[in-house]
C-alpha cells in the first residue's frame, strides 16, 4: 500500500477513536481505571444487542469476564479502545494467517475499493479465486462462494441430501458447522462454552435427522450405518477439530470414516472452515491424505472478509443451481471486494513457504507451555497441530468432546483472566482453539511462553 494510503489509514482509525473518546466524555466525565472505555461500550451494547455481543463466543461468560472491545489491529497484536495492547491468538478466529493488516491484502482491498463493493453480477475475481481454490485443493472440483462458513456447511448438507436422496446426517459430538438448525446438536464452540446441549427454536423434526456420535470412535459411526442402511446421506466431520478445543483425529478414523461411506454410498464432507489453508496448503484433507466429496470452507478464504464457500466432485456440484436444481443464493456472494481480499491471501499462502515455519512455532508454543506448567505444578494436556493450539487443563487423554469436557474450566477462566492482564488475548474458551499467524515469530513465542510461566507461577 501507498504511504499516502497508509497515512490516510492511520487518520481514519484516529479520528474513530477520538470520536470514542469524546462520545465517553459527553456520558461523564473520562473513564476512571476501573471503568474503561470498554466496559462502557459494553454497557450501551446490552441495551441495544443480545447480551451485548454479535456472537456468543466472543462475550467471555465462560472465563467469568467482561468482552474487550477492540480497536484496532497490527501484525500479530490487537489494540483495544483503551489502547492496550495485545499478542493475538484469536486471530478473528483463524483467518488472519498472515496477521492484521498484510501489505498485499491491504493493497488488493485499496485497489478492490476502488472498482466498487458489490455488484450483484458475476466478476473476474470470483472466478480467479474458484481457479486457484480448485488448483490448491484437487478435491474441488466445482466450488460455489457463500458469505460464511455457517451457509458452506448448510449448503452442503442440503445438496449431499439432493444427491443420494437421504435425509440422515451424521456429525460428531463437539463439532461446530455453524448455527444452521440441524447442526444444533450437542455442537462445540459457543454452545459448548455456553453449555447449551441443543437450541431452542429448533424443531424436534429436524434435529432428529442428526445422527451425532463420539469423535473418533470408528464402530459407532459403522453401527449406526447398519442401524440406518441406506438413509444416510451425509458423513459431515471437522477433520481436526477445532470447536471443542484442538482434537486430532486418531490414526484411521478418517480413513475409516472415507470407506464407510463409500461402502454406503454416502458423501463424506470436510469441514475445513478452520483448517482450510492453515494446518497445511491443502487443508487437513492434504495434510492427512485423505479425499473427501465435499468439502466447506469459511473466512480464510476472504482474508478476514466475510466469505466461506463449499465446493467438491463436479457430478455433486452439478446438483447447485442454475446447473441443476438445488437452489442456493446470495447477493453478496462472489463480491468483488471479498475475492480481491480472498485471491491476494491464497496467492500470498500459494507463494510462502509458510507453514513449515508456523508448525516449528505452533510446537515450540506447545512445549513451552507444558514445560511452563510442570515447573509450576499445573496438570495440562496441550494439543496442537500447524497454527492451532489448546491447553486443556486436565493430565487425561483427550481425543473427543466427552474427554475435553473433564478438563477444569475454572482454572482455565483463572488462566485466561491473567492471561489478559498480561497482555496475551487467548480465545475465552476452553473449547476453543488458538491461532498462530506468521507475524507471530519467535520473539512473540517466547513472550507468550514467559507469560504463561508467570501466570501458572500466580495461579499455582
Ligand atoms: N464460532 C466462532 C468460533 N468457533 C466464534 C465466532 C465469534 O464469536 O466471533
Amino acid at each position: 500500500m501507498s504511504i499516502t494510503g497508509r497515512n490516510k489509514n492511520a487518520q481514519v482509525i484516529e479520528k474513530l477513536m477520538t470520536e470514542t473518546a469524546t462520545k465517553d466524555k459527553k456520558e461523564g466525565s473520562v473513564p476512571a481505571v476501573a471503568e474503561t472505555r470498554s466496559k462502557r461500550l459494553f454497557e450501551r451494547a446490552k441495551k441495544v444487542m443480545p447480551g451485548g455481543v454479535n456472537s456468543p463466543a466472543r462475550a467471555c461468560l465462560s472465563v467469568d469476564a467482561e468482552p474487550v472491545f477492540m480497536a484496532r489491529a497490527d501484525g500479530p497484536y490487537l489494540f483495544d479502545v483503551d489502547d492496550t495492547e495485545y499478542i493475538d491468538y484469536v486471530l478473528s478466529w483463524g483467518p488472519m494467517i498472515l496477521g492484521h493488516r498484510h501489505p498485499r491484502l491491504l493493497e488488493a482491498i485499496e485497489l478492490g475499493l476502488e472498482h466498487g463493493t458489490s455488484y450483484g453480477a458475476p466478476c473476474r475475481a470470483e472466478v480467479e479465486l474458484a481457479e486457484l481454490i480448485t488448483e490448491l485443493i484437487p478435491s474441488i472440483e466445482m466450488v460455489r462462494m457463500v458469505n460464511s462458513g455457517t451457509e458452506a456447511c448448510m449448503s452442503a448438507i442440503r445438496v449431499a441430501r439432493a444427491f443420494t436422496k437421504r435425509d440422515l446426517v451424521i456429525k460428531f459430538d463437539g463439532c461446530y458447522h455453524g448455527h444452521a438448525d440441524g447442526f444444533l446438536v450437542k455442537a462445540g464452540s459457543g454452545l459448548a462454552t455456553l453449555g447449551i446441549a441443543s437450541s431452542p427454536g429448533v424443531p424436534e423434526e429436524v434435529s432428529k435427522l442428526t445422527i451425532s456420535l463420539p469423535y473418533n470412535d470408528l464402530d459407532a459411526v459403522s453401527k449406526a450405518f447398519q442401524e440406518h442402511k441406506d438413509e444416510i446421506a451425509a458423513v459431515i466431520v471437522e477433520p481436526i477439530v477445532g470447536n471443542s478445543g484442538l482434537l486430532n483425529p486418531k490414526e484411521g478414523f478418517l480413513e475409516g470414516l472415507r470407506d464407510l461411506c463409500t461402502k454406503h454410498k454416502a458423501l463424506l464432507i470436510f469441514d475445513e472452515v478452520m483448517t482450510g489453508f492453515r494446518v497445511a496448503k491443502g487443508g487437513a484433507q492434504n495434510l492427512l491424505n485423505v479425499k473427501p466429496d465435499l468439502t466447506c470452507l469459511g473466512k480464510i478464504i476472504g482474508g478476514g472478509l466475510p466469505v466461506g464457500a463449499y465446493g467438491g466432485r463436479k457430478d455433486v456440484m452439478e446438483m447447485v443451481a442454475p446447473q441443476g436444481s438445488v437452489y442456493q443464493a446470495g447477493t453478496l456472494s462472489g463480491n468483488p471486494l471479498a475475492m480481491a481480499a480472498g485471491l491476494a491471501q491464497l496467492r500470498a499462502l500459494r507463494s510462502e513457504k509458510i507453514y513449515a515455519e508456523m508448525k516449528d512455532m505452533t510446537d515450540k508454543l506447545a512445549q513451552g507451555v507444558r514445560d511452563a506448567a510442570k515447573e509450576h505444578g499445573i496438570k495440562v494436556n496441550v494439543s496442537s497441530t500447524c497454527g492451532m493450539i489448546t491447553v486443556f487443563f486436565t493430565k487425561g487423554e483427550v481425543t473427543n468432546f466427552e474427554e475435553a469436557q473433564k478438563a477444569d474450566t475454572e482454572m482455565f477462566s483463572k488462566v485466561w483472566k491473567e492471561l489478559l492482564n498480561h497482555g496475551i488475548y487467548w480465545p475465552p474458551s476452553q473449547f476453543e482453539a488458538a491461532f498462530l499467524s506468521t507475524m507471530h515469530t519467535k520473539r512473540i513465542i517466547d513472550q507468550t511462553i514467559e507469560a504463561f510461566d508467570k501466570v501458572f507461577k500466580e495461579v499455582s
